[in-house]
């Protein structure tokens, strides 16, 4: 009589036994990069089994990906949403095989949260939310203008909603701020290149760009440096993530502020299915510990950062 949660009558099952299957958003990005290093040597140091699949940013090969895993008979999935909907018939069919699943880093956007048994990320509003405070301290004595572009995550995404959300909620304190332009760069530094480059063209007296990743960040220094200007003093950069490309940045002044999104998921992720398997509770919501750096912080920090 095998208890629940996938344990034999005499116990739960040993690491060596458990089989997880992980459908990857891509390698968009550092942070992704990064995410998925730490995965990967987490269930490695729990001697767990890890089938990991790369979607490349499309939602139908994370699809693919999860009804493989199902066919396979893995004991959890776990993924990462490229976009927040979409989701429900395939996480039912892995419901109807009674296999659990666990949503990493970012959410999806289902009514019916019994398709899920955990959900660890960040609080994407909340990191919007820094953004925005820090440029409302930034410019606390200046009653002109700041004129705003903002480059979006990839439409539809938990990151680039929520973090979109949380900074408009902070800049509606005062109407000098207007977010003159908002475009997807796809969390990709040429994707924040190439919207930046079009959008001086139009724009040319913007103060301040807000990228939802450090790599779009990052890609907006090489677009501003190109017109002739200067990152970081003729347009102020705030990116998100701190990944160590733009926490390098941050410490040579071309951005001037970073929110951290931490990708450090993988020993929380081995929590989580070992208690999934062992058929205890496990929090629905699990919100990963961050913080923000300023060019000073990054000064200091920058020796110590593992990604
Ligand atoms: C955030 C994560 C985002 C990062 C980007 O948790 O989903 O996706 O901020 C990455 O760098 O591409």
């Amino acid at each position: 009589c095998a208890q629940s949660g996938g344990g034999s009558a005499d116990g739960p099952k040993d690491p060596s036994e458990i089989i997880v299957g992980f459908a990857q958003v891509g390698a968009e990005s550092g942070w992704r990069t990064a995410n998925t290093k730490d995965i990967q040597a987490a269930f490695e140091d729990a001697g767990i089994e890890l089938k990991f699949s790369d979607a490349q940013q499309k939602q139908e090969n994370q699809i693919q990906a999860i009804r493989s895993y199902i066919q396979q008979g893995v004991d959890v999935i776990a993924f990462s949403p490229v976009i927040e909907s979409g989701w429900d018939a395939v996480l039912k069919e892995a419901k109807d095989a009674e296999i659990p699943v666990v949503l990493t880093d970012r959410a999806i956007d289902s009514t019916d949260d019994s398709l899920y048994v955990s959900f660890l990320g960040s609080d994407f509003i909340e990191e919007g939310k820094k953004a925005g405070e820090w440029l409302v301290e930034e410019y606390s004595s200046s009653t002109e203008p700041v004129n705003i572009i903002q480059l979006e995550g990839t439409t539809g995404a938990a990151p680039a909603l929520d973090r979109a959300e949380g900074f408009a909620d902070v800049i509606a304190a005062d109407d000098k701020f207007q977010v003159v332009e908002s475009q997807t760069g796809d969390f990709t530094r040429a994707g924040g290149k190439q919207v930046t480059e079009a959008l001086l063209k139009s724009n040319p007296d913007v103060d301040v760009i807000y990228a939802h990743n450090d790599d779009m960040g990052l890609g907006a220094i090489e677009a501003i440096e190109a017109a002739g200007m200067v990152p970081g003093t003729d347009i102020k950069i705030i990116t998100v993530d701190a990944v160590k490309d733009g926490m390098q940045a941050l410490a040579d002044g071309k951005i001037n502020f970073i929110v951290e999104c931490s990708p450090l998921l993988g020993n929380q992720l081995v929590e989580i299915v070992e208690k999934v398997v062992a058929g205890e509770d496990v929090e629905k919501r699990i919100i990963t510990e961050e913080t923000t750096f300023t060019q000073e912080q990054a000064v200091e920090a920058l020796p110590d950062r593992k990604y």
